[in-house]
């Protein structure tokens, strides 16, 4: 029996498609939802039914809270699952499914609410008794107090904006005579960033990993972890590269950590899938709360894959009321999972968003990979949305294996007519600090790759080779599709394969 009969998903791109795959693999029919740019898109083209909500802009379309209800009544969905961002952390928009009789596929509006500010996340953990970062939670009153406060933690510290997130407002202060000019740039750029020049400080965690545990629950007590995901590698607060398990966490350290993150689902009676973020020392080992993500994530397959758990089947069962569908001691991590983001950015212009249409693509597949994406060739990337078009998600044994098997599916993508990050991941993929992995931390991008990130995405030929033979390819297989005719299939996709190799070994003799 299907936990709904009918799922509206309030969302777009691959995140939506993946939510659709999963509803129709438990037999619930699905609705969805686009606006006049996706009226192309491939989640419109693989839902049940779909209605257009409103003009491109998200907060015409996809932000519509009064839209998505009204076509939710009108198309009689049991069930509202909003995917990640959008909506998917809104309390206001959670309360105003369930007083219309539908489910929200998410936590209590109560959880969403206390984990969306900061002061009350941080006082509620620490009532919990999960690590937070030694500092205070109250904003500081003057220079007077900042200087008391951080000469009591102890140098260095961090100050950050008590509205602030993704780093906006943050400053590092090394020593007592640069805390008040950083105190004041801090001030300044809250106040301009949120309009709340509220500051705070804290003992600063030198090269941190970020290091985040996947939580779950369900409304019979039951507060599970799936173990954790290492995103250390992003690139102005923007996660690029994440895996599961995390390289150095030691069993003891892992166990710890999980205890801590059920703990903090259990302290705020959350429902359905959480993350619950840290700092991980990389030198002490000590892991502090940075905050807790209400939602699915986007780095989600990366802990499917070393778990064999479907997280979008267990969010479903349990918003209908049922138990979690497994338990804690029948967990397992099972080899390494390695997830790549692919965004149409151009790494020329250090990484700006670039649309623009798809001529050719062409998806590694083989064991071990998979391609979590909503586009096509001939796909127009809009210009209104996140720019990242895809996760390419790899498994292995262990995380060497992992590592070879991403450098394998990386070569074999092939995407042209688009600007994009592929090169920049095959480049982290072959980067031997990287493939160690004992020295990464959220300072690797900047170390390694320079803090204004530009890569010259001609340097890759192979690349090229790629894309031509996939181009080649495409354009054999439309002239196949379209019965066009051509002596014998002599650049066949298997031969462009062929071709790929001539090409390649030429590239090397040049
Ligand atoms: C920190 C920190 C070091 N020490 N707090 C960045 C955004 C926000 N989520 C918190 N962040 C940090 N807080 C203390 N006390 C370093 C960072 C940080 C960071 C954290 C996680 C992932 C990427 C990051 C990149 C730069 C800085």
């Amino acid at each position: 029996m299907p936990p709904f009969r009918k799922v509206l998903v309030a969302n777009r791109g691959e995140i939506a498609l993946r939510v659709i795959r999963g509803c129709r693999e438990l037999g619930i029919a699905t609705v969805a939802v686009f606006s006049e740019a996706d009226a192309e898109a491939l989640h419109v083209r693989a839902a049940d039914e779909a209605y257009c909500i409103g003009p491109a802009p998200s907060a015409e379309s996809y932000l519509r809270q009064d839209v998505i209800l009204e076509v939710a009544r009108t198309a009689g969905a049991d069930a509202i699952h909003p995917g990640y961002g959008f909506l998917s952390e809104n309390a206001a928009f959670a309360r105003a499914v369930a007083d219309a009789g539908i489910t929200f596929v998410g936590p209590p509006a109560e959880a969403m609410e206390v984990m969306g500010d900061k002061v009350s996340a941080r006082q509620t953990m620490m009532k919990a008794g999960v690590p937070v970062v030694p500092g205070t939670t109250e904003p500081l009153a003057s220079v007077e107090e900042a200087e008391r406060v951080a000469a009591e933690i102890g140098y260095p510290v961090m100050l950050k904006a008590s509205a602030g997130g993704g780093g906006k407002g943050m400053r590092a202060v090394m020593e007592p005579d640069q805390l008040a000019p950083a105190l004041r740039a801090a001030q300044s750029e809250a106040r301009n960033s949120f309009g709340d020049d509220r500051v705070y400080v804290e003992k600063l965690v030198q090269r941190p990993r970020h290091v985040e545990v996947q939580i779950f629950s369900d409304t019979h007590g039951n507060h599970l972890h799936l173990f954790e995901r290492d995103c250390s590698i992003q690139r102005r607060h923007q996660k690029l590269v994440e895996e599961s398990p995390c390289p150095v966490l030691r069993p003891e350290v892992r166990d710890a950590i999980t205890t801590v993150a059920t703990r903090a689902a259990a302290a705020i009676d959350y429902v359905g899938a959480g993350t619950v973020e840290f700092l991980y020392d990389n030198a002490t080992e000590d892991f502090y709360f940075l905050e807790m993500n209400t939602r699915l994530q986007v780095e989600h397959p990366v802990t499917e894959m070393v778990t064999g758990i479907d997280l979008v089947h267990a969010q479903l069962v349990v918003a209908a009321g049922e138990p979690a569908p497994f338990r804690q001691e029948d967990l397992r991590i099972h080899g390494h999972a390695i997830e790549v983001r692919i965004c149409a950015e151009d790494p020329a212009e250090n990484f700006r968003p670039a649309p623009g249409t798809i001529a050719a693509l062409r998806e590694p597949t083989g064991p071990g990979v998979r391609v979590d994406a909503a586009w096509y060739a001939g796909y127009e990337v809009p210009i209104f949305y996140d720019p990242m078009l895809a996760k390419l998600i790899v498994w292995g044994a262990d995380r060497e294996t992992a590592v070879r098997r991403m450098r394998r599916a990386l070569a074999e993508f092939a995407l042209t007519g688009i600007r994009h990050n592929l090169a920049f991941h095959r480049a982290v993929m072959s980067h031997a600090p990287f493939i160690e992995g004992s020295t990464v931390d959220t300072g690797y991008i900047a170390r390694h790759f320079g803090e204004d990130l530009t890569l010259d995405e001609g340097s890759d030929e192979h690349r090229d080779v790629v894309m031509l033979a996939a181009a080649i390819a495409a354009h054999e297989e439309r002239k196949r599709a379209t019965g066009a005719s051509g002596g014998e299939n002599t650049t066949g996709p298997g031969n462009a394969w062929a071709m790929a190799g001539r090409l390649r070994s030429l590239g090397r003799t040049r």
